[in-house]
């Protein structure tokens, strides 16, 4: 954290290129190379090349969040959020909106460039991390690597055995995966909830799964034993954990900044990509303050340009610059191949013998595995549901071998993008997930939930994501490794490549694809 600190400070220089690799061009404010986004594929391109000696730039429209509140710390707390829970808001928009039907989730906030986003399409919402590290500030740090059989389904033209051999390792090792002790799972009230979902799974003839996770489990044991301060034990993730996580700024972020090549700029939004009659890509960026006032708009050039905005923001940028004629010569493909990686969720009533615990750990470590189940492929997260109460609810996000898929469409009128995702597409996930809990309610008599998604008796909590994939599909809009179609020195690295659907939680497959990409990359794109 403190070279991250140290280097976001230094604010951008207009860099000296003995080091660099390739040449300068010839604009303001430059930059050998330009990644747009500090997510996961941002924060893997940052890394890959500062450690090649190529000076780079990091533009990222939310905040660095290190600086304490007047509370002593950087994030607020689920129970009790602030200005410094959601991007913009009056009002928090949580997942989970009421509870008994009352809306006593939500609570008043002022507006200010918070950590967690949702994104609203007119059939699908999307949840996104803002910030220097993109989602690893607000999700829940499940690592899970996909099965080999549908890694390759989804990208026939990847070589899966190098995939498995060298990249998923690369990406877990830098990520800082790791794995709960399973005696102290057996053992502690902070994962009675996950204990019970595993039993009424067995009950039904399912089987679970241990996931790994990015979370210190060292450190949360140190928390249950009361010798750290709690941040998973003490009800934190989705508006940020101020311990124990290892987010992108802690691990591949810091040592980007550490390699001395990289510069971070903060609050800034790129909104414009275009190419120069001499090949330099240039950028046009809204820098903003708290107030969402925007402050000034800079200019940036670069000779390469990697896009790392995620799903939402790479495919909005790419479609934007093709349908106003900034960059025409974009494939058609730009835009389509989206999904929500299936996503449902939804919430079970337990037997008042089956208790769930008042403590609950805010990181899943479980998952029920029916992926093999070709009638119904599904794998569902055990999730958590922490209030410091007893309320029986066994929480699930069901991830769906869902089909269907969408595209984004230039909106002329806002200049942002449309989402051609249904409420249709929406039910195909629905109804798969309904059949496997209609399976574990019947084999131990319990029923659903009606009273946690807002509206009048909503079981099924289909109509968000946690996970936005695709946009820019690999081997689609791109070639096999990134590099967008049409131009040369353009790269996507983030979840856009992702068509639609992974079958898992989905950041260890977008870490692993952009090492991929930044190997590659780098050994032939910008050797000297
Ligand atoms: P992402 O991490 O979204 O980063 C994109 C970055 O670009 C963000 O920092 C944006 O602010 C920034 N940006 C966007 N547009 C612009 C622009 N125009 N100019 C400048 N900056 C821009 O993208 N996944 C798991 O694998 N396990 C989990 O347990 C899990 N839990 C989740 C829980 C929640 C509540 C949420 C919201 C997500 C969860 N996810 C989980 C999903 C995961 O965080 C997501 O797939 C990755 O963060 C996507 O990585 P990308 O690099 O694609």
């Amino acid at each position: 954290m403190a070279a991250l600190q140290t280097a976001a400070t230094l604010g951008f220089t207009r860099v000296g290129l003995a080091s660099a690799r390739a040449a300068e061009p010839d604009a303001v404010d430059s930059a050998p190379a330009i990644v747009v986004g500090s997510g996961y594929g941002g924060a893997v391109a940052a890394l890959r090349l500062g450690q090649a000696g190529i000076r780079t730039l990091v533009l990222e429209m939310g905040r660095l969040w290190n600086t304490p509140g007047a509370d002593g710390k950087v994030f607020c707390s689920t129970a009790n959020p602030d200005r410094r829970s959601m991007w913009f808001r009056t009002r928090t928009e949580a997942p989970l909106a009421t509870f008994l039907w009352l809306d006593v989730v939500n609570k008043d906030i002022s507006p200010y460039p918070g950590v967690l986003d949702r994104v609203r399409f007119a059939d699908m919402s999307v949840f996104l991390g803002r910030g220097v590290g993109g989602g690893s500030l607000v999700n829940g740090g499940m690592a899970v690597t996909p099965l080999q059989s549908y890694f390759a389904e989804q990208f026939p033209a990847v070589d899966v055995t190098e995939m498995y051999s060298t990249y998923f390792p690369r990406a877990r090792a830098m990520l800082g995966v790791n794995s709960i002790d399973p005696a102290w799972f057996e053992s502690t009230e902070w994962y009675r909830f996950s204990r019970v979902s595993r039993k009424h799974a067995a009950n039904t003839g399912l089987k679970t799964t241990f996931v790994p996770n990015v979370y210190d489990f060292g450190h949360m044991q140190r928390e249950a034993a009361g010798t750290a301060t709690r941040s998973a034990l003490g009800q934190e993730v989705i508006y940020g954990n101020n311990h124990g996580k290892r987010s992108l700024d802690k691990t591949y972020l810091a040592s980007a900044l550490g390699t001395g090549n990289v510069t971070l700029h903060t609050m800034e939004k790129v909104k414009s990509v275009s190419r120069a009659g001499d090949g330099t890509w240039v950028l046009t960026a809204d820098r903003f303050d708290d107030t969402g006032a925007v402050v000034e708009t800079k200019q940036y050039g670069c000779t390469y340009l990697f896009l790392g905005a995620g799903s939402l923001g790479t495919s909005e940028l790419l479609v934007r610059a093709r349908e106003t004629g900034t960059l025409p010569a974009l494939d058609a493909s730009v835009g389509a191949g989206w999904g929500p990686n299936g996503n449902v969720m939804l919430g079970r009533a337990n037997h008042l013998w089956d208790t769930v615990g008042a403590n609950q750990s805010t990181m899943p470590v479980m998952g029920i595995d029916d992926w093999a189940n070709t009638a119904n492929p599904v794998f569902a997260e055990i999730a958590p549901l922490p209030t410091g109460l007893e309320h029986w609810v066994s929480l699930y996000l069901a991830i769906t071998k869902n089909p269907q898929r969408a595209s984004f469409t230039y909106d002329s009128a806002t200049g942002g993008v449309k989402l051609g995702w249904t409420a249709a597409q929406s039910a195909v996930s629905m109804r798969m997930a309904k059949k496997l809990f209609d399976r574990i309610n019947s084999a131990n008599s319990t029923i659903y939930r009606y009273d946690l998604f807002g509206s009048a008796d909503k079981v099924f909590a289909d109509d968000f994501t946690y996970h936005p994939l695709g946009g820019c599909v690999l081997g689609k809009a791109t070639d096999n490794y990134g590099r967008v179609k049409g131009y040369s020195k353009l790269y996507v690295t983030d979840g856009s490549l992702v068509p639609g659907n992974i079958g898992v939680n989905p950041f260890v497959t977008i870490t692993a694809l952009a090492e991929r990409t930044m190997a590659r990359v780098l050994a032939e794109d910008t050797a000297p």
